[in-house]
């Protein structure tokens, strides 16, 4: 293994980490804790990265995960060690561009997943490959299926309602042949060129970011809403239950899989979740914190259609067994003790 491979040019490479969509809802959180455990980052985004974010990393690109030009960039200035790709068009957007969609999530991914092939054979060393997949993954049915089979496990109801879903699946499936069967019957083969791992996330809240264009958005719209004296108007059934965990936890997850020894997992792509509330869980939990909080349920039949396609709960055995996956918060105390304070605090001024 050469541990400082020259580029091209001769000169050495810096040993890197590198994060897309960096500027996104989970790049915030996952980039400051890299930094704190001293790791060098390159971050790229479609926009400009807020400078908080920037200060955390070695470089900053703004630029398409589609563009084979910055892939050719990138290869020849770091020696890449370990990618965290999480740029992709969320469930809701896609299913207004689905060729978009398709085109930034498969063909995003297949230009990260080579880059890290070419890193493999230039530095001799895998690159370990972190892919946020989703319960969009998943495709109950109808109604019924998901009420007759309340927790999900990961080899189960494979066929996705979202361009999102096929993309994400799609996106594990690669992983997979990168890992595994890379270009086969090429004589110059190199065998298992990336460590590929891979968790279906599920609807994720945040203290300091509000997603855009998901369909399990309604949770953290909620409460950042009420929460600044806003009306907000929930585009699913109150009885629409899905699983959620804090970002925090979703970082965790991330990182503790990342950490863990190849031999401990018994599959690239695992479930995670902390808690199922019913969308009037949130709105009970958000009354109760902010009196006075106006919620009304006024579902939008499309986007409902997409929630009522994910399961339930996902039964996340396979992830506590394998590598510690363990929640740190229930629907209340996350409620308590994570978003209340923090997004208190955000919103003061708001409701002075
Ligand atoms: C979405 O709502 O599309 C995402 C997801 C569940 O992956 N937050």
């Amino acid at each position: 293994m050469n541990a400082n491979a020259p580029s091209p040019s001769g000169q050495r490479r810096e040993k890197v980490v590198l994060v897309t969509g960096a500027g996104g809802e989970m790049g915030h959180g996952l980039i400051s804790a890299l930094a704190a455990a001293g790791r060098a980052i390159v971050a790229m985004d479609i926009r400009e990265l807020d400078a908080e974010v920037r200060e955390h990393c070695r470089s900053a690109y703004v630029g398409d995960i589609c563009d084979p030009g910055l892939m050719e960039r990138l290869h020849a200035q770091y020696e890449v060690a370990e990618i965290f790709h999480l740029a992709a068009l969320l469930s809701t957007r896609g299913e207004f561009a689905p060729e978009t969609a398709h085109h930034v999530n498969v063909g995003g991914t297949l230009n990260l997943l080579r880059l890290a092939a070419e890193q493999a054979r230039s530095h001799g060393q895998r690159v370990k490959f972190m892919f946020p997949s989703s319960i969009a993954a998943y495709g109950l049915p109808s109604l019924d299926e998901k009420r007759r089979h309340p927790v999900v496990g990961e080899d189960q109801f494979p066929h996705p309602h979202t361009m999102y879903g096929v993309n994400k699946r799609a996106g594990e499936e690669l992983g997979r042949y990168y890992q595994d069967h890379y270009r086969k019957l090429a004589k110059d083969r190199l065998a298992h060129p990336i460590d590929f791992r891979s968790i279906r996330f599920p609807g994720i809240v945040s203290s300091e970011t509000v997603p855009s264009g998901g369909t399990s958005d309604y949770g953290p719209e909620m409460i950042h809403a009420v929460a600044q004296g806003k009306a907000y108007e929930c585009f699913v059934r109150p009885d629409t239950r899905i699983p959620f965990m804090t970002m925090p936890e979703a970082i965790d997850a991330l990182l503790r899989l990342a950490a863990a020894p190849k031999e401990r997992l018994s599959r690239t792509v695992y479930n995670v979740s902390a808690f199922s509330p019913t969308a009037a869980d949130f709105e009970r939990l958000a009354r109760a914190a902010f009196p006075g909080a106006s919620v009304r349920f006024v579902p939008d039949l499309g986007r409902q259609a997409i929630v009522d396609s994910w399961p339930e709960e996902c039964d996340d055995s396979a992830a506590r067994r394998d590598w510690g996956w363990t929640p740190t918060y229930t629907f209340e105390t996350a409620f308590e003790r994570y978003l209340l304070p923090k997004v208190r605090a955000r919103y003061a001024g708001a409701m002075a």
